[in-house]
């Protein structure tokens, strides 16, 4: 067992006392009523879901294992010279809820470092996909053609217990996250870069090798480091978090679970949007043919885009009430990194503009910027262009929260997911049953 792997069964056994105890002693206090538009609006609000990875706070924004961001980035130990953590070690975090020391996190990054190699079968059926086909596509179906690795699987197969199961469902996690970024470079330089690869790099560390299997020159490392933290988890009630812990909740393994979660980020409205973001500002550079826009210009842009009845990408949130620390920290980013970027002004002045112009439009509860509006243009400015490509790099971040969430679903036997439906005419009769006791 590796140091990282005893941590976590150790935490593991000291966890399920408490959840053991609250369902067999309180299993039937109430937590919260459940109001009609609850039932009709995608659940929002509905408590329903447990872990202890991460919690989002409205106006706080992401705390990771208790954690703000800049908590994290400061703690957690960096590559010599580098600002940013060892993702690594940021995996150390959200497994156990402890900081790494750097020799803990070292060796996590020698774990990853020995299943990095991604099988040659995966290879050939991203080579047969069509050359159009989308790179979340490729993406998730990467990671579900790697199914047959599975140890949960086979751990299944041969006779499941309960108590064990974290043990496969981790190693899986592992092999899996491992291999991500490898994959979504082979992707990345499979449609853009000509069909050139680049081998890995063993003395690097994963954001290390991830920029340098791109062909991006450092301070990209840093970028990647960053990228994948910040992107990392968001509780589990996002689409991407909850999809791929309901499919776990079948006993599928990580393979499916992911893959799964991976097709819901690429919805325009969760995870999609960061590329919508730098579709939309294209659009508004090629109506201006290059010129600065004025704020008047720009709100105009803003205006046309919600009278044709889209949503403004990278603005909103289903829980957040403020602007998004993820869209922050990136913004700190630009600010040291490319403060004098055009489209960083662009976003910058869609800053300015757009919650004023929310509010008079009087629909979206959260007016402010969420992390998409801020992380493309980082990518473009270090020569990352091709923005479809960039749901894949959200994906990549979003395996390290969704991985170690399933891997705790296992090690506190979490049930099947199966809410109860109504139907319309039910909902009808509960709210006139309602009004009759009012
Ligand atoms: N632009 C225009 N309208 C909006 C926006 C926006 N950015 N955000 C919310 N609204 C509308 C929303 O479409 C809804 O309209 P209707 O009543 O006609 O259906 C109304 O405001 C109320 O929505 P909310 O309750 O504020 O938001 P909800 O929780 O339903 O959805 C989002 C949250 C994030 C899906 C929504 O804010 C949105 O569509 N944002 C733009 C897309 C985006 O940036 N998504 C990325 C989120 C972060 N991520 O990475 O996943
Ligand atoms: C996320 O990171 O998953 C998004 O901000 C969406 C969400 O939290 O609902």
């Amino acid at each position: 067992m590796t140091a990282l792997k005893d941590k976590l069964f150790q935490k593991i056994q000291e966890h399920r006392p408490r959840t053991t105890k609250l369902l067999k002693e309180h299993g039937d206090v109430k937590v919260q009523e459940i109001t009609v538009q609850q039932a009709i609006g995608g659940a929002r609000g509905i408590k329903s879901l447990v872990t202890d990875i991460s919690y989002l706070d409205p106006y706080e924004g992401i705390r990771f294992r208790g954690m703000t961001i800049p908590e994290v980035m400061e703690a957690l130990p960096k590559p010599d010279g580098k600002d940013y953590p060892y993702v690594e070690g940021f995996w150390y975090l959200l497994l156990t809820g402890d900081v790494p020391t750097k020799e803990e996190a070292l060796e996590v990054v020698e774990e990853f470092k020995k299943r990095r190699d991604v099988p040659q079968y995966v290879i050939d059926v991203l080579r047969t996909m069509p050359k159009d086909s989308h790179p979340m596509v490729m993406f998730s179906t990467a990671i579900l053609v790697m199914q047959k690795e599975s140890k949960f699987a086979k751990f299944y197969e041969k006779g499941f217990n309960k108590m064990d199961a974290w043990d496969s469902m981790y190693e899986d996690a592992t092999d899996i996250l491992s291999k991500l970024p490898s994959i979504a470079a082979y992707i990345y330089r499979l449609k853009y870069k000509d069909d050139k690869h680049i081998p890995a790099d063993n003395s690097l560390d994963m954001g290390g090798n991830f920029a340098h299997m791109m062909g991006i020159e450092p301070p990209y490392d840093d970028v990647a480091r960053m990228y994948f933290i910040l992107h990392s988890d968001h509780e589990s009630g996002n689409a991407s978090a909850h999809t791929t812990h309901l499919v776990a909740s079948t006993l599928s393994d990580a393979y499916y679970s992911l893959s799964g979660g991976m097709d819901a980020l690429a919805g325009p409205l969760h995870g999609l949007a960061n590329q919508e973001v730098l579709r939309w500002l294209q659009g508004v550079m090629d109506k201006l043919d290059g010129k600065e826009p004025t704020p008047e210009m720009m709100k105009q842009f803003v205006w046309d885009t919600l009278n044709s009845g889209q949503v403004i990408p990278g603005y909103g949130h289903a829980v957040l009430r403020k602007t998004d620390p993820r869209y922050q920290s990136q913004r700190d980013f630009c600010l040291k990194h490319l403060p004098n970027d055009k489209i960083f002004k662009y976003v910058d002045m869609l800053y300015q503009v757009v919650p004023d112009i929310l509010r008079e439009h009087g629909k979206a509860k959260n007016p402010w910027p969420n992390v998409d509006a801020q992380s493309g243009v980082i990518q473009w400015f270090y020569g990352l262009k091709e923005y479809d490509f960039y749901t894949v790099l959200f994906g990549v971040g979003r395996a390290i929260g969704v991985l170690a969430n399933i891997t705790w679903d296992r090690a506190l036997g979490y049930a099947i997911e199966r809410p109860k439906s109504l139907t319309t005419a039910m909902l009808e009769e509960v709210v006139e049953k309602a009004k009759a006791k009012a």
